[in-house]
């Protein structure tokens, strides 16, 4: 996952409001770990992207769905001060700006942030010095800390989409290959590359698994011959997270998911995302009796396991 949402371009009449939001959304999600608040932050932060014209009130956004209250009150205060309180309050704290710097980093998560932090830790210099606390994925992603920072051109993704298909296409004329996420939203840039593979010999309730697991294991011994794939963060059975590099650009994080045919398209619809849609995706199917998840959409009740 990315950490720089795009909410914030200059283009969106409301994008300072959107900045805050943001910033609050990651400290919860990433300081107090309060999952609610960072949800709520975000969605926030979504509507106003989306709202045409410049809010001038607290009142005027509560009218929007998805701003209560306590977000009214943040952007009145910040209309009369240009500021706030909680913001300045949390970058005063040098506990709370390390656990959101150390956050950043590939494959540390909140609360080994805040174990990280509690020894000491406090910047990116510091952990360098203490690899030992690393895991192999961490320490991977402290190796490119600022690549994986930086945003993917889109003209780049196409190109990395270009050396997949081809190179699966060579492998295996029945591979499916979609890139996901904001790339397949249309997004100008990316945090990510977000693949989604499927083979029509590979259905959900009949997989074998010894053949399934050889079959992504070979996908990613086949991008790394053909120097595309350079770093492995974890492989499992069906999914690959590692990094991978076009010659003369940064390295970019790349997660491969073998997905059974049956389950491909569902699966499609929601890595494209974005979470929010999905949310308001599964509860419109709920409205007209239907269950939507990553693997299938049924009508409710039905649970979809074959005899
Ligand atoms: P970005 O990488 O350019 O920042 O944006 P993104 O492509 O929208 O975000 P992502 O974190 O790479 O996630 C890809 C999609 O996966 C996302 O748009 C929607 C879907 N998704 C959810 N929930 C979750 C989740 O908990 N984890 C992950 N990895 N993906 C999720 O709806
Ligand atoms: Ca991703
Ligand atoms: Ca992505």
């Amino acid at each position: 996952m990315s950490k720089r949402k795009a909410t914030s371009s200059e283009s969106n009449p409301n994008h300072d409001f959107c900045e805050f939001l943001e910033e609050l959304s990651e400290y919860e999600k990433n300081v107090s770990r309060n999952i609610h608040k960072y949800n709520a932050y975000r969605k926030a932060a979504s509507v106003l992207a989306q709202h045409p014209t410049r809010i001038t009130s607290g009142d005027e956004a509560k009218k929007l769905k998805g701003i209560g209250e306590k977000i009214a009150k943040k952007i009145d205060e910040y209309l009369a001060t240009g500021k706030l309180r909680k913001l300045e309050n949390i970058h005063s704290d040098a506990k709370s700006m390390a656990i959101n710097l150390l956050s950043r980093v590939s494959g540390i998560g909140p609360a080994k942030a805040q174990s990280l932090v509690d020894d000491g830790i406090m910047t990116i210099d510091d952990l360098k010095k203490h690899t030992d606390k690393l895991t192999h994925h961490q320490i991977i992603g402290l190796k490119y800390f600022e690549d994986f920072e930086e945003k993917i051109p889109r003209s780049e993704i196409e190109q990395i989409e270009q050396v997949i298909k081809k190179v699966l296409y060579n492998l295996d004329s029945e591979y499916e290959v979609t890139i996901c996420g904001s790339y397949r939203r249309g997004r100008q840039e990316s945090g990510d590359i977000d693949t989604l593979i499927t083979h029509r010999d590979l259905y959900g309730c009949r997989i074998d698994k010894k053949h399934k697991s050889n079959m992504l294991k070979n996908i990613v011994k086949v991008l790394e011959k053909c120097e595309l794939v350079k770093e492995t963060l974890s492989l499992g059975e069906t999914k690959f997270m590692g990094a991978c590099q076009l010659k003369g650009h940064p390295m970019r994080r790349l997660d491969i998911r073998l997905i059974p045919h049956d389950q491909y398209y569902c699966a499609v619809l929601y890595f494209t995302g974005s979470n929010i849609f999905n949310q308001n995706m599964r509860a419109h199917a709920q409205e007209h009796g239907f269950t939507l998840n990553e693997y299938s959409l049924r009508p409710v009740g039905i649970t979809g396991k074959r005899n």
